[in-house]
């Protein structure tokens, strides 16, 4: 019999709702929170409080009352913890003894007190001063031949003010080796948007959402991982607009939705009522069911001028604001129905179903979540939603627009300040002139690029500004190679976590405060300023005492290790920190249009909006025009390979998060929406295919990669859940899953690792021997 304690339970509720209270409750008191720390919580997302560490969604006009977030509430809980992991507890346990912990269990422990060194004949990790440890990675970069064996990469929850003195400090000592979340995250977006509508960023704001009558949900799941979204998605559809959602998972978070802010939708225990119509493609469908729906719209637009009836498309738009729409129209006409039905794996009824809700409305938003980035071809995918979107006017109007819902909440500010390996020229130039530098102009090293360089040996220094590489990157026995390669490697963190433990020859922990506590510095507490998924920028100011006294602050430690690091040079580190606003004068001069009066603007409740020109119908392409693209639907992609080979032994597997998780921080081991307790090592799988392979819900398999390089990438021992998901997909959680995902898997153009398309092979096997430990 199964050891695992794992509850099968189909979820019939809405999203939110009582259950969200209950679990607030349990986290709560996981973290040993009192009562009155919930004040704490109330005070996220206000005026004068901090912003949410959770996703990147907008609030609304950040001076509303509080809007209750789940896992929003969970975020917040995770970092005011009233646990601690002292050097004591260092002592008590080698890192070789902690590598047998699970994630949960690590980050369990509670926030780190002191920094931390590895020494290796204990195999422990020993108190060190902040002192020495500046002083030991001043003199291991100082040693390296070149800027570029150092490698920094940075996850999206620092601030504006941390990551624009990081990216100065990396750039005055000589690369632009800046791996960084948004590689494994939205760079398919990144990289599609500016070459057709001239910003890497979306169109929309929160006004945008109150005035559109269709919304197009591709590839997200709000429920889980941007609860607050809901609100809007609610009150959509109370004002009659019509959502569709497209998600080769039937998720529940989609379907309804209580807003535990409405007595009548908590009492009644049914809630109100989301998409209106819930498409479910094949895995990587998408370009090709968007291609259906532009094929379409032009077929209809091509009878209203045999007819002489109301055009389909916007004719007027078209002529003034693109390019190439004759070529795109005539694409889209002899592409074959029978490509577009097999390769999106939507009958042909349904796609022109959602393609007449798309042309019948005014005002269309379309949003997308990573299951449209993470795939081999995520980019031509965002950029034939661009042309669908085009075709009617649907860019820079009231209502309407591209909506890209980014995942860590100041990721997109991170890059507008700086943190990409491969910046325009136009901004490093503006640092040597600021800074009077001569910052290097070549591109650095990205995630993957990062990994491949480490397992080769050209990389000796690791540095992480949070974040929790070695497991929220692909391939991680390789992965753990590469890290485990350097000379080096340092974290600035929170928590304790793998990348601590899976470390170069020499490791420190460098232990930060979190956004929700007082940040004091010399001339007293300092905020800090991010950038949501809407190009708004505002203030946060931490409320907490920070849990330990020995914590620095993440410019603070940037700045420390900058002084080290750089002997001479003309930029005052420490003076900088005594006063955050002086690296927000720093930023204003490097960016003086986006970030003109800074420092009087964020007063403002609310903040203010960055520009994004695709917003006012301005173009910032070569041509001055939004570009219609032509992208064929993946014909000889890797799984088709794959496929070929093994029939329907073959199985596309996507990977992604339960609601109990922040990226790799495992909160709990439930997944309640898709009716999922106690267990993690699971895999959804569509009925017919269970049986097909001869097996029951029940039991358990291996999964093996299918990629044709000679290494074998396995992960063992998941438990089968019969499931609403396309034949031939599987799905399973991130980061359990990450070894299966090659390094050289990656999407065309933005190289993000194809986490949400995998081609494996199953094997039967028993149940683990002992459950899997909490
Ligand atoms: N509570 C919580 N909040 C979070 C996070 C978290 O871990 N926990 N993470 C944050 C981060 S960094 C990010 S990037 C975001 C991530 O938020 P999401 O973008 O929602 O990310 P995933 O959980 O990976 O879910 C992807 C969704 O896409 C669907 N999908 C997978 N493949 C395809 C496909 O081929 N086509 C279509 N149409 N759909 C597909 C999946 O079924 C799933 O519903 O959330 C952010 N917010
Ligand atoms: N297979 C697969 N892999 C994926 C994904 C997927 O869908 N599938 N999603 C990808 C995506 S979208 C993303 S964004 C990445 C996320 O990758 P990362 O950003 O690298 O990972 P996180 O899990 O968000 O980082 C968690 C750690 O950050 C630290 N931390 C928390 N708060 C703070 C803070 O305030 N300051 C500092 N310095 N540290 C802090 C804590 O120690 C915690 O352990 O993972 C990617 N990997
Ligand atoms: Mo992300």
């Amino acid at each position: 019999m199964s050891q695992s304690k794992a509850v099968i339970k189909p979820y019939h509720h809405p999203a939110a709702g009582w259950g969200a209270l209950k679990q607030v409750a349990a986290q709560l008191a996981l973290q040993k929170i009192p009562v009155k720390g919930v004040m704490t919580l109330l005070s996220q997302n206000q005026p004068d409080g901090f912003d949410c560490p959770g996703c990147a969604w907008p609030d609304k006009e950040h001076t509303s009352t509080f809007e209750f977030c789940e896992n929003g509430v969970k975020a917040v809980a995770a970092e005011a913890t009233a646990k601690r992991v002292p050097p004591a507890f260092f002592a008590q346990h080698t890192v070789t003894e902690l590598m047998g912990w699970s994630d949960f269990a690590l980050e369990n422990e509670g926030r780190l007190t002191h920094p931390m060194r590895y020494n290796a004949v204990t195999d422990k990790y020993e108190e060190v001063s902040w002192d020495e440890a500046f002083a030991l990675m001043a003199t291991q970069l100082n040693g390296l031949d070149h800027p570029d064996e150092a490698v920094f990469y940075t996850s999206g929850r620092a601030s504006n003010e941390a990551a624009f003195l990081y990216q100065l400090f990396v750039r005055a000592f000589g690369t632009n080796n800046f791996p960084d979340c948004s590689n494994l995250c939205h760079e398919s977006t990144s990289i599609a948007l500016p070459a057709t509508v001239g910003i890497g960023k979306g169109s929309v704001t929160l006004h945008d959402f109150e005035h559109a009558d269709t919304l197009l949900i591709f590839g997200q799941n709000p429920a889980t991982n941007h609860p607050r979204m809901l609100g809007e998605l609610r009150e959509a559809a109370k004002r009659g607009a019509r959502i569709v959602a497209i998600n080769p998972l039937k998720e529940r978070g989609l379907e309804r939705f209580a807003d535990p802010q409405s007595p009548f939708d908590m009492l009644s225990f049914k809630g109100s009522k989301i998409s209106s119509l819930f498409i479910q493609p094949k895995l990587g469908g998408d370009l090709a069911l968007i291609k259906g729906m532009i094929k379409f719209v032009i077929q209809w637009d091509d009878e209203a001028i045999l007819h002489g009836t109301e055009r389909v498309v916007d004719v007027d738009f078209i002529a003034e604001h693109t390019n190439n729409f004759a070529e795109i129209a005539a694409d889209a006409r002899q592409e074959s129905w029978e490509v577009i039905v097999e390769e999106s794996g939507v009958p042909l009824a349904q796609i022109e179903e959602i393609a007449r809700i798309y042309a019948t409305g005014d005002r269309v938003i379309a949003t997308w979540g990573m299951g449209i980035t993470q795939h081999k071809h995520g980019v031509a995918t965002i950029k034939t939603l661009v042309n669908l979107m085009l075709l009617r006017g649907n860019i820079g109007k009231e209502g309407a627009g591209l909506c890209p819902v980014r995942g860590h909440s100041n990721v997109q500010g991170n890059r507008t300040v700086g943190i990409y390996e491969k910046m325009p020229l136009e901004f490093l130039q503006r640092l040597d002139q600021v800074f009077d530098l001569n910052v290097p102009k070549a591109p650095g090293y990205d995630a993957v690029g990062a990994i491949e360089a480490m397992i080769a040996g050209k990389v000796k220094f690791f540095f992480g500004l949070g974040g929790n590489f070695s497991i929220s990157t692909p391939d991680t026995d390789r992965t753990w190679q590469g890290m485990r390669n350097c000379e080096m490697t340092a974290h600035v963190t929170t928590k304790l976590n793998r990348s601590h433990l899976v470390h170069g020859k020499q490791a420190l922990i460098l232990p930060c405060l979190g956004r929700t506590e007082i940040d004091t510095q010399a001339t007293g507490p300092q905020g800090v300023t991010v950038e949501d998924s809407m190009s708004m920028v505002h203030i946060s100011y931490g409320m907490n005492k920070p849990a330990s006294p020995h914590l620095l602050s993440e410019p603070a430690i940037v700045a420390r290790l900058a002084a080290a690091t750089l002997k001479g040079g003309n930029i005052p580190w420490l003076a900088l920190i005594e006063d955050y606003s002086k690296i927000r004068d720093l930023i204003e001069q490097t960016l003086p249009v986006a970030f003109k009066d800074y420092n009087e603007r964020i007063k403002r409740p609310g903040g203010f909006r960055l520009p994004v020109p695709s917003s006012e119908r301005i173009w910032n392409t070569a041509s001055g025009k939004a570009e219609f693209t032509l992208q064929a639907i993946p014909k000889n992609s890797p799984i088709h390979q794959a496929r070929e080979q093994y029939g329907d032994q073959l199985f596309v597997l996507m990977t992604t998060r339960s609601h109990d998780q922040y990226n790799t921080t495992i909160y709990g081991m439930d997944d309640r929406y898709r009716g999922v307790f106690g267990e993690r090592r699971v895999i959804f799988m569509n009925p017919a295919d269970i049986a097909r392979q001869g097996l029951q819900a029940g039991d358990w398999i291996n999964l093996v990669s299918v990629w044709q390089d000679g290494i074998t990438r396995r992960a063992d021992k998941f438990l089968v859940v019969a499931y609403d998901i396309p034949s031939g997909c599987l799905s399973g959680y991130y980061p359990e899953t990450n070894n299966l995902v090659p390094l050289e898997s990656v999407a065309d153009d933005s190289r993000t690792p194809t986490s949400k398309s995998i081609p494996v092979i199953i094997e039967k096997t028993t149940a683990p021997e002992v459950a899997h430990a909490a």
